[in-house]
């Protein structure tokens, strides 16, 4: 069973963005009776559901994460692991929710139907949240490699796990760096309605204030937007020096593209959503060098980057692809989960979960894994980027 929630469990990260924002967390719920975990399939065979949006406009980032979790098991079946003493082979349950909330509950649903012993995402907050019910109600442990909303893991769900850092955590640092570094002293906030764009976009807003900023617009929009002529018009009135957007890369690019239409010159800021590979081709040369600062909820420097650099060489060369931004975090992901399973010596969710959430210094290539009482992830850091000649550099790690 997961501890009882407690304050000295959480990461000093989180503890301070909370207190300079003057938030108290909300209390751990108590976790509803699960009904009795499905049991991992008949023979040797244990099957690990992945979803993300790997259809519509995010799809190159449901299909990098789906990647980075085909990679992770291929490489545990060639390895060959022992469970319960039987050689076990993995099979990856791979669905699509096309970013969509509700087909997120229907392939979770199909998920928990087939038996899978544990599923890794979804990618987005959300679709995340409302399948999180759904895998808890069943008993199936689920690691989200991407949703950042701090929802997520405040429902007290003892199935639900994160290897990323959170919104609190990326607005945070966002905001503050765009009034101390950035110099922006006139901002302007967009974001699209969703469960991520709204909650990183407000955290950003709580942030620049809190750093004695100023934000003089917020505007919004939605994810499945390309026109953002009015609101940045209505926004160019007001003079900004930085533009923060809230939501994913598909939407962020063809406003980069109007935002130089509109002869706006800004420096333009977002969370891990907008910090891809791809957004480089999607604003194309609308993106000026260093023009856009944004941050990844991960990231390993010193000794653990040789790990990240080996992953990235080695997806590369497998996909003939960069990563896009958290193939690695589910390659952990799977990872830890089937570490877990190793130690409990069985696949049953029932019987490897208190395994799970007592992961304490897994050594993965995203850096040090450590499961807090609500299954965020310990003392994670952020990694911000900026964007030169069409690819994307980094600026510092930060924790
Ligand atoms: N964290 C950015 C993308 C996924 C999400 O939280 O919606």
């Amino acid at each position: 069973m997961r501890k009882a929630f407690v304050a000295s469990g959480m990461t000093v990260a989180v503890v301070l963005a909370l207190v300079a924002c003057g938030k108290k967390d909300e209390p751990k719920a108590e976790a509803p009776a699960a009904k009795p975990a499905a049991a991992a399939p008949a023979g040797n065979v244990i099957k690990i559901g992945h979803v993300g949006p790997t259809s519509g406009a995010i799809a190159h980032l449901g299909k990098d994460n789906e990647n980075g979790a085909r990679m992770a098991i291929e490489e545990l079946n060639a390895k060959g692991v022992t469970i319960g003493g039987q050689k076990v082979t993995f099979e990856l349950v791979a669905e699509d929710d096309a970013a969509d909330p509700k087909q997120g509950t229907a392939v979770a649903q199909k998920l928990v139907d087939s038996k899978v012993a544990g599923v890794v995402g979804h990618l987005n907050s959300g679709t995340t949240i409302p399948a999180s019910k759904i895998y808890s109600d069943a008993g199936i442990p689920q690691i989200s490699p991407s949703a950042t909303n701090p929802k997520y893991t405040r429902q007290g769900f003892k199935t639900a796990f994160r290897v990323v850092a959170d919104d609190v955590q990326l607005g945070g640092v966002l905001g503050r760096y765009a009034h101390t570094t950035l110099k922006g002293k006139a901002i302007a906030v967009i974001d699209d309605r969703t469960a991520y764009g709204q909650g990183v976009a407000e955290e950003f807003e709580k942030a620049v204030a809190a750093s004695g900023g100023k934000v003089i617009a917020h505007e919004f929009t939605n994810d499945k937007a390309s026109d953002f002529m009015s609101i940045l018009t209505s926004i160019k009135a007001k003079k900004p020096d930085v533009v923060f957007f809230g939501g994913m890369d598909a939407v962020a690019g063809p406003m980069l593209r109007q935002i130089k239409q509109l002869g706006m010159k800004v420096k333009f800021s977002g969370g891990d959503g907008i910090c891809t590979t791809e957004l480089a081709k999607l604003a194309g040369d609308a993106m000026a060098d260093g023009q856009v600062v944004c941050a990844e909820a991960g990231g390993v420097d010193g000794e653990q980057k040789a790990g990240m650099d080996d992953f990235r060489a080695k997806f590369k060369a497998k996909y003939n692809a960069d990563v896009q931004v958290y193939a690695p975090y589910v390659y952990d992901a799977v990872n830890v989960m089937v570490a877990a399973m190793v130690k409990a010596n069985s696949a049953d969710p029932a019987k490897y979960l208190p395994e799970l959430a007592k992961t304490e210094g897994y050594k993965g290539v995203t850096g040090t894994i450590s499961f807090d009482e609500k299954g965020d992830l310990k003392n994670g850091a952020l990694t911000l980027y900026t964007y030169k000649g069409g690819k994307r550099e980094q600026i510092a790690v930060v924790r």
